[in-house]
């Protein structure tokens, strides 16, 4: 769990360009840049770096950067997440490479790192998405350990309050509105969480990858998955344009198709910043402005040159980039609304 907040004022960074070198420069001339959603991104970025500061691939470094925060019991991402109504923890994840190789799992129990089963969705079947069952079957016959279906002692008493009204009120990511009863990410503490993490990155040879991985809504019917493990809404990679990630009601980023629409607007030469708010914008319009007001919603973007930046429908969004070992911060996202 994150406490310091090391905020830096996004003017400060201009339009979060690194002044890389172009992507047509020789390979080993760019710099490995890596963005994770949420606080959470500054612990998942380390894990990234030690991957991408030593020359190392893209893909692995997204993998291993969201498995830390997976690993992690603070009522977040992970099996230490909110269950759904019934008090079942179902977990959503997706990984994609620069070559548009992609694997999914969506709606699967009881195993710790999803992220590491849609890589081997990706890597050994003929498929793109593996779901419940049959992706709990894949990932066990894959070696990976059958978990106790316990729920985390966070996740159990946030749970145990949920259910004294049982509301079905679905929201995420709402800190800064009040949710009344329906807080399913605030923790003892007071501090807030979220259930997802999105990564991207771009490493020493110019590849870009992504992940994404979340416990979904807090609370969820049971089955419902959103736009994480989608690809094109949740994650979607490009080499000829960039790569983005999502998170935030996940019901609205598939009305989109929220990361492709942002990889498709870096494609058209937008700048990674302008093509997060030209997708929110579209968000904005889809939703209506008085619906938006009740959900959040956030995108961060990196194009094949190196330049990055992100989104958020309101106030609250925190992205972290890490460009070095010592230059891990946190990035207050504008906010459309
Ligand atoms: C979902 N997009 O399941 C996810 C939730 C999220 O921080 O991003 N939470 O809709």
């Amino acid at each position: 769990m994150i406490n310091r907040r090391r905020f830096v004022q996004y003017a400060s960074l201009g339009l979060g360009s690194l002044n890389f070198q172009s992507f047509r420069g020789k390979a080993e001339a760019h710099k490995p840049l890596v963005l994770s959603t949420w606080d959470a991104g500054i612990e998942a970025n380390k894990a990234a770096w030690q991957i991408l500061g030593s020359g190392g691939y893209a893909l692995d470094a997204v993998e291993a950067g969201v498995r830390v925060t997976e690993a992690s019991q603070n009522c977040c991402v992970g099996l230490g997440a909110n269950p759904d109504r019934d008090g079942i923890v179902t977990l959503d994840a997706c990984i994609m490479d620069e070559a548009g190789n992609c694997g999914s799992v969506a709606f699967l129990e009881r195993i710790k790192h999803p992220i590491s089963v849609a890589r081997r969705v990706m890597e050994k079947t003929p498929h793109v998405m593996l779901v419940g069952e049959g992706a709990q079957q894949f990932a066990v016959a894959e070696g990976f350990p059958l978990e106790k279906p316990d729920l985390s002692p966070d996740a159990k008493r946030a749970y145990e309050n949920w259910l004294k009204k049982s509301e079905y009120k679905p929201a995420i990511n709402r800190e800064n509105q009040g949710h009344g009863p329906f807080a399913p990410n605030m923790l003892d503490n007071g501090e807030w969480n979220h259930d997802t993490i999105g990564m991207i990155a771009i490493d020493s040879k110019g590849r870009l990858s992504g992940s994404c991985t979340t416990s979904g809504m807090g609370f969820k019917m049971r089955g419902r998955i959103g736009d994480s493990p989608i690809i094109g809404a949740g994650l979607f990679v490009d080499q000829d344009a960039g790569a983005a990630v999502a998170t935030g009601q996940g019901e609205d980023i598939i009305r989109i198709c929220g990361a492709h629409t942002i990889v498709e607007f870096m494609r058209q030469g937008m700048h990674p910043e302008q093509a997060c708010k030209k997708a929110m914008e579209r968000l904005l319009k889809v939703k209506g402005i008085e619906k938006a007001k009740a959900i959040q919603a956030g995108f961060i973007a990196i194009n094949n040159k190196g330049e990055y930046g992100g989104y958020a429908l309101q106030k609250g969004f925190s992205f972290a980039v890490c460009h070095a070992a010592d230059k891990n911060f946190l990035v207050n996202a504008k906010p459309l609304i």
